[in-house]
């Protein structure tokens, strides 16, 4: 049981330490909203991964702070829940905004975690205390700069290479890249760039044994991921197309691909997100644990989500310090070895850094009932 007694919205701006580039447009900072609950002398807190613009999926920063404000936030200030769930119940009735109410769902987590005492993660059904994570690496400028870039990767010891792909910019680097490194766990992404036209070209990708290929057709068609899986050796992963875990199984259901990136966010919070991995366990699928360039609190929470056991693939969950100079928790999230810990105390188990948060924050207000 918690009391949700007061609510703060931040919106804080940083930097990005490298240029990331997608199929989708150029990223060099971030807009990162923030919501912390308060709750009986406890905080949860959450991080929103919703962009500006509607460039991966449909939500936005503008459009979450509106809800958050206006509907989601009046529905559960001064109220008491037996636990998360019972709070997606009320949530549950909204359509869509799943990045939205995850904010509210996942800070519901991190503050009901922290008041039993226990970690997220062992909150959550997970029992590991580290978690295996590769690297998603944006589109470089020549092949000689992608084997440069994954080479300073695979000497961290990440386990596994993703590469960010576009029409015009695919069998070219990975060729490059499996060339120069015959044996590592190799992926691609192409966040929906292409279409069944392009079919030749996905084809030519069966050559270099990648583990999958990340949502290569559109955000919101399972139907022609399904009719490319059949043209392909290759196992497709889908990221975009899953929004729930009703998602899921009719993705796996129709053979749309193998594999699932679970983004906590993406499908409205943690209790969605152990759907998603439970529907993909029963259908023999393997999961990662996805990302969206989270600061330290959103990267907390992915690395809690990941010690479920059918989470067996490398997720993205890659060192906060290849993102930030300051990132905005107290405590360094470093994988070693292609490991990262999970943060150990309740919750969370990682502190927001409020006096750096104070100079990066654009908005910061509170909301009580
Ligand atoms: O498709 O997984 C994606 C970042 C922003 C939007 C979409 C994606 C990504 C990443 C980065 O691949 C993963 C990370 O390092 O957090
Ligand atoms: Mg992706």
């Amino acid at each position: 049981m918690f009391k949700i007694e007061a609510a703060e919205l931040i919106v804080a701006r940083l930097p990005l330490k490298f240029r990331f580039e997608t199929s989708f447009g150029v990223q060099t900072g971030k807009v990162i909203p923030l919501l912390v609950l308060h709750g009986e002398g406890l905080q949860g807190v959450s991080e929103g991964t919703m962009e500006f613009a509607p460039m991966y999926r449909e939500e936005t920063i503008t459009g979450a702070l509106g809800l958050l404000r206006d509907v989601f936030l009046p529905r559960v200030l001064g109220r008491t829940f037996a636990n998360p769930e019972a709070l997606n119940d009320v949530l549950g009735t909204f359509r869509g905004n799943r990045m939205a109410r995850a904010m509210v769902e996942m800070a519901a987590w991190d503050l009901w975690a922290r008041q039993l005492g226990v970690p997220l993660g062992t909150l959550l059904g997970g029992r590991k205390e580290q978690v295996e994570v590769g690297v998603s690496l944006g589109i470089q400028p020549d092949e000689a700069a992608t084997v440069d870039v994954v080479r300073r990767h695979v000497e961290q010891g990440y386990r596994r290479i993703k590469l960010k792909i576009k029409p015009g910019w695919d069998v070219q680097p990975v060729r490059a890249v499996r060339e120069a490194f015959p044996d590592i766990r190799l992926t691609v992404d192409a966040n929906s760039a292409y279409t069944l036209a392009d079919t030749g070209r996905l084809r030519a990708l069966d050559a270099f044994d990648l583990t999958y290929i990340e949502q290569p057709l559109a955000w919101d068609d399972l139907v022609d991921h399904a009719e490319l899986q059949r043209r392909l050796i290759t196992p497709l992963c889908l990221d975009e197309s899953v929004a729930s875990a009703q998602d899921a199984r009719k993705g796996l259901a129709l053979g749309a691909g193998g594999v699932i990136n679970v983004k906590v966010a993406r499908v409205g919070g943690h209790g969605e997100a152990r759907r998603v991995h439970d529907v993909a366990q029963a259908f023999g699928a393997p999961v990662w644990c996805g990302g969206m360039l989270e600061s330290g609190i959103g990267r907390a929470h992915n690395i809690h989500l990941s010690t479920l056991p059918n989470f067996t693939l490398p997720g993205d969950t890659s060192s906060a310090s290849r993102y930030w100079e300051t990132d905005l928790i107290h405590e360094p999230l470093e994988a070693r070895d292609g490991l990262m810990p999970v943060p150990v105390g309740a919750g969370i188990g990682v502190t927001l850094n409020r006096e750096f948060l104070a100079g990066v924050a654009e908005l910061h207000e509170e909301r009580r009932e």
